[in-house]
């Protein structure tokens, strides 16, 4: 498999897992998609929207959604420790706050990431960037209000916790969670911890 990814950026979430399950996988750097045409452009060329993680299976499929490459990589490695399995207890759980994740909270990254893509006028990117980060906040504390511990599932770790262990280096940072969300900064804080993620953690975020 070929992962398309950037240090820290969302490929993170997919090479955690690939680590996790011993799949064999090279990691091409993407470069900084917004601040290079020419990184975007190349990866247009596999995937129509240049957005990483971008995943290339061994027979050619690309896949794109991480939440999709979640599903797919406990299917093809037979193993259910990141995804609980069908019928099981908290499945349905899972399923709802993966979704819930990819859906309501990691747009708002694409949103305010780049404004200039959804708000034209100069003057209002700030503002419109704003109201973003102020929805992905709302967002952060339903999932806040949702989790349990020691994990996101509670005693079962899962895919979940390397979201959140991921996401919560991302704005608006983990010190903001440390004071706001402290059961999902507790989950991001043991997800470091977790041994078999430790040299993921520290290739994507070698500083913090
Ligand atoms: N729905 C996608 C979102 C992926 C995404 O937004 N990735 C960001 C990096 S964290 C990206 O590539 N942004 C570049 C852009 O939006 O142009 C997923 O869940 O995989």
């Amino acid at each position: 498999m070929k992962l398309y990814g950037e240090p820290g950026w969302g490929s993170a979430l997919v090479e955690a897992q690939l680590d996790w399950y011993g799949t064999e996988y090279d990691l091409e750097r993407v470069g900084d998609l917004f601040e290079s045409l020419h990184a975007r452009q190349n990866l247009a060329r596999i995937n129509p929207i240049a957005q990483v993680p971008t995943l290339v299976l061994g027979d050619g499929t690309i896949m794109t959604e991480s939440a999709a490459i979640t599903l797919y990589l406990a299917e093809l490695a037979q193993n259910d420790t990141l995804v609980p399995p069908a019928h099981s207890a908290q499945r349905a759980a899972f399923l709802r706050w993966l979704i819930f994740i990819v859906a309501n909270i990691y747009p708002t990254y694409t949103y305010a990431d780049d404004p200039a893509r959804f708000v034209h006028s100069p003057d209002a990117q700030p503002s419109f960037r704003n109201t973003v980060n102020e929805y992905a906040i709302k967002m952060y504390v339903v999932l806040e209000n949702h989790a349990s511990q020691p994990w996101f599932l509670g005693e079962r770790f899962s895919a979940l916790d390397i979201y959140i262990g991921t996401m919560t280096r991302w704005r608006p940072g983990r010190a903001w969670f440390a004071e706001h969300a402290p059961k999902l900064f507790s989950i991001a804080s043991a997800t470091d911890e977790v041994d078999s993620l430790k040299a993921t953690r520290q290739r994507n975020f070698p500083n913090k």
